[in-house]
């Protein structure tokens, strides 16, 4: 069954999603523009996707108003909202594999970690938010003579979502999943890289019973849909994950129109930091490798800075190398695959330029460092390994979003706390050590948003999940992420 003819008989079915979802049905750009979706795979055009411009998102966030006012999605019995969350999750699950596919096609990363990863995960986030819907209450003012008072959480209105392709369905869920949950309407803009599978949700949305309105997705390029989206003044909030460029024209683009909220998950430059009494040197140096070679290094927590002590350096990163050299690229369709193909030629040459700014600035080559694979027509780069890298160098202070690995040796843990603050970034940050006060000390002094002891990437849906410094404000995830979505309201009734 698991095996590549498999999963190319279902690409070779699927009637890839290529329209917009406005209003409950499908439809193209008004203007009738659809633009090339490639596949990083190997470079190749997948299919045309209605390429939506300002007033394809008009129609979008008008027929998003209208739900909304006429309460079929906000109105509705929680009991409703629940069973029809929790029927999407059960349409997801049914098409998992399609959705799998569609995923690994469109970003390239490899079936078994789409199947395994993102689109579970993405399952996941939905069925927590559909089934936390219920268990939200509001409160209870202090008691005074002539009055009562409670706070009540209303939802803010239409709710405007970008996300990126680096897990293109799961970020989507992240904002879609709790926005839904607290009686929003969504309009949902994904990455031009990868559309696919916010149609195909879009789709199972409506199959579900979601009213018409309630999600609405927009695929088309950020300077056209997104920006029309985010200028919009009947807007209410825009949840974005992206660039921190991006992320300073969406507060922009709020000030120039009607104030709308902004939450932003930016990008990191996130220290690993592997303290001389680390518990388990192999399984550190694993998850050192697998923190920054996951999906190509496309992650926002890319554990891309390795900080290690002097004295047990030389020997973790010979075990992280040893481990770093079987994570060999392939078809991302192929099941036995470590790693893919990055998402798009751009990307690809972005981490391949950093590479030769790594080696000018004095960086020495330990693994990789070059395009493989490249008689596919894809987009592959090797996982690459720096060591000797100053904090000041270019590949310690910018994310590269690719698969490359900054190491930085440090004498005394007060180095390695320092170095790792040193950053305008704070998403993540890792450390391995046996000294529980150390333990404690530093995750209480760096200055990130995750901080995870004796295992990276800690992830779970339970736990809120953004940045400190320009990493961004406002969490995904856990049951902050739902209150992100609602105002409060004071009423008070006097006697
Ligand atoms: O991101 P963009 P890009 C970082 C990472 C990567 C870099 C560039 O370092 O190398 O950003 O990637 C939409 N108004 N991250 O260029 O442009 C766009 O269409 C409104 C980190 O792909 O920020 C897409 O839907 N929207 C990151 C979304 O913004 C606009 C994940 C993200 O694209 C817009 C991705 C505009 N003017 C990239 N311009 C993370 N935090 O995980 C673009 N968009």
């Amino acid at each position: 069954m698991t095996s590549l003819a498999h999963f190319e008989a279902i690409a070779g079915s699927i009637k890839l999603p290529g329209e917009a979802v406005i209003d409950g049905r499908l439809a193209g750009s008004a203007s009738g523009k659809t633009f090339d979706n490639v596949t990083p795979r190997n470079g190749r055009i997948l299919n045309r996707v209605a390429q939506c411009d300002a007033a394809d998102v008009d129609a979008a966030v008008r027929s998003a108003r209208r739900t909304f006012e006429n309460g079929s999605w906000r109105k509705l019995h929680y009991r409703e909202k629940k069973k029809i969350l929790l029927k999407l999750a059960d349409l997801m699950e049914r098409d998992i594999e399609t959705l799998a596919v569609l995923e690994s096609l469109d970003v390239g990363k490899p079936i078994s970690n789409a199947l395994g990863g993102d689109v579970p995960n993405a399952i996941r986030s939905l069925r927590y938010y559909a089934e936390a819907l219920d268990k939200i209450y509001g409160e209870v003012g202090p008691e005074a003579p002539d009055r009562f008072s409670f706070v009540v959480h209303d939802p803010l209105g239409v709710v405007g979502a970008i996300v990126p392709w680096n897990f293109p369905l799961h970020m989507a869920m992240w904002k879609v999943a709790p926005a839904l949950a607290m009686g929003n309407s969504v309009v949902l803009k994904p990455a031009e890289q990868s559309p696919l599978t916010a149609l195909k949700l879009g789709e199972l949305a409506l199959e579900a019973g979601l009213p018409p309105g309630a999600l609405n997705v927009v695929p088309g390029f950020g300077t056209e849909a997104g920006k029309a989206l985010a200028l919009h003044n009947d807007v209410d909030m825009i949840a974005f994950t992206g660039s921190g460029a991006v992320g300073r024209l969406l507060m922009q683009y709020s000030g120039q129109s009607n104030l709308k909220r902004v939450s932003l998950e930016l990008g990191g430059k996130s220290p690993h930091i592997i303290f001389a009494d680390c518990p388990d040197l192999d399984r550190a140096a694993t998850e050192a490798a697998w923190g920054v070679f996951y999906n190509s290094g496309q992650v926002c927590t890319a554990g891309s800075r390795l900080l290690v002590q002097e004295s047990i350096a030389d020997d973790f990163l010979d075990r992280l190398i040893r481990i770093a050299r079987k994570i060999v690229a392939g078809d991302p369709l192929e099941p036995s695959t470590a790693t893919g193909a990055m998402v798009n030629e751009e990307q690809m040459k972005t981490a391949l330029r950093y590479i030769e700014t790594a080696k000018r600035e004095g960086g020495s080559l330990a693994l990789g460092g070059s395009r493989t694979l490249a008689d596919t027509g894809g987009f592959y780069v090797e996982p690459t390994v720096f060591d000797q890298v100053k904090p000041e160098n270019t590949l310690a202070r910018e994310e590269v979003f690719g698969p490359v690995l900054a190491v930085t040796r440090f004498k005394e843990p007060d180095d390695a706390i320092r170095i790792a603050n040193d950053t305008n970034y704070g998403l993540a940050a890792g450390l391995w050590t046996k000294d529980i006060s150390l333990a404690h000390r530093a995750a209480r002094e760096i200055r990130a948003g995750l901080v995870w002891i004796n295992g990276w990437d800690a992830c779970d849906i339970t736990m809120p999940f953004g940045g400190f410094k320009q990493s961004g404000f406002g969490r995904d995830r856990s049951l902050h992420a739902l209150h992100k979505y609602a105002d409060l309201k004071s009423v008070s009734i006097t006697f």
